[in-house]
């Protein structure tokens, strides 16, 4: 080679280099809602609820999970729920102490896993004089009038607005890895508001008011926190949605970054399946066109009453709609439990779901993880 085309490649390759070199490092938020599409095209990852914390028979011991128990794998997505902070509480509405679960999410991301954040927070005119007595005074279920106007308009109210979010924006801060980089996670609030149960749902305020609510959480929390968080806005499964009606309350696609669903089996199976599938090709044609990954982000049939409904009603849906994940509901006692119960027959339908192909569990995106790198 002469001499001056030598000088010419080596000028090329150090050109190149300081592209590579200045091009912007993708956020953690951008990197995991990457990861959520290359996923979603690989197959459906599969979540749970509170999953590290309790389950059937036992709670809070170290390394369990009805998950793992029953098929030998945590599950790829951990949902957890921070109803209470923004009363300064130190447990969540369902006991679960904030320190341990603060302790669970950082060791689900280090272990490669994705995490997912709701929030049931109090009503804020009634919570201080009523919470629990009786039930639902005082919670995310009590729909007493007025609720939504007066945290955006009344002054004292919206303080208490803010008040509440700063909470919320301080524990999510908190979430650090062991060297202190922030762990991106998909948040969730203002959930299920086309139904009339949270004292924000569609019967209770307008779609201006409640998109103004989305809107003014987002730009508090990621005041300082935009680089790690992944927005997801996740209406309910409603028999007559259309893209219309979805559009009415969705606060914008620079607002949203994931596009979900909670979809449950309350009535029957006929209804579950078609009502699903009929939200999900309308979401997912909406994802696709807005590029936004979409999931079931919540989803479950209250104590599995039919032991074959993972891989005979769940699995054909996560088979026929490109969702990055379905998330079940927890493992409560007393008949609300929403995921496997290990020994039982359902827990063997559960392993022949895990099996299959389309189904991502932990270990499957920790081996695609490490393929990608
Ligand atoms: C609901 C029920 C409640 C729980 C709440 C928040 O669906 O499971 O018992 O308090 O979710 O996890």
């Amino acid at each position: 080679m002469k001499h001056s085309s030598v000088i010419l490649l080596c000028s090329a390759l150090i050109g190149l280099g300081l592209i590579a070199c200045h091009q912007p490092q993708p956020t953690p938020r951008e990197a995991l809602i990457q990861r959520l599409q290359d996923l979603q095209q690989r197959g459906c990852m599969f979540g749970h609820q509170d999953d590290p914390f309790y389950g059937i028979g036992w709670a809070y011991e170290p390394n369990r999970s009805d998950v793992l128990e029953t098929c030998g794998d945590y599950p790829a997505v951990m949902g957890f729920d921070l109803g209470g902070i923004e009363m300064g509480d130190s447990k969540n509405l369902d006991s679960v102490p904030f320190d341990v679960m603060r302790r669970e999410i950082i060791a689900h991301y280090e272990r490669g896993g994705i995490v997912t954040i709701s929030w049931h927070p109090r009503h804020p005119l009634t919570t201080t004089e009523s919470v629990g007595t009786p039930w639902p005074a005082g919670t995310a279920w009590d729909v007493t009038k007025g609720a939504v106007p007066a945290i955006l308009h009344s002054s004292e109210q919206h303080q208490l607005l803010l008040d509440w979010l700063e909470r919320i924006r301080m524990f999510l801060c908190s979430l650090q890895t062991n060297d202190g980089k922030p762990i991106p996670v998909i948040f969730r609030p203002w959930h299920e508001n086309n139904g009339g149960w949270f004292w924000w749902g569609a019967a209770h305020c307008t779609a201006e008011e409640y998109k103004t609510l989305y809107q003014l959480t987002y730009e508090n929390i990621n005041s300082s926190l935009k680089p790690s968080i992944v927005w997801s806005y996740s209406p309910n499964l409603d028999g007559s949605m259309t893209e219309e009606r979805f559009l009415e309350r969705y606060p914008g696609d620079e607002y949203v970054d994931l596009i979900g669903l909670d979809a449950y089996q309350w009535g029957t199976e006929d209804d579950f399946v078609r009502h699903t599938r009929a939200n999900l090709s309308m979401l997912c044609r909406f994802g696709d066109m807005h590029h936004k990954p979409v999931a079931l982000t919540e989803c479950g049939y209250r104590s599995v009453p039919d032991p074959s409904w993972w891989d005979r009603v769940l699995l054909p849906i996560l088979c026929d709609y490109p969702l990055a994940y379905a998330l079940v509901w927890r493992n409560a006692e007393g008949g609300e439990h929403f995921g496997p119960v290990p020994g039982t027959e359902s827990a063997e339908h559960f392993r022949a779901f895990y099996d299959a192909p389309r189904t991502l569990f932990l270990k499957d995106i920790q081996a695609i993880k490490q393929h990608r790198q």
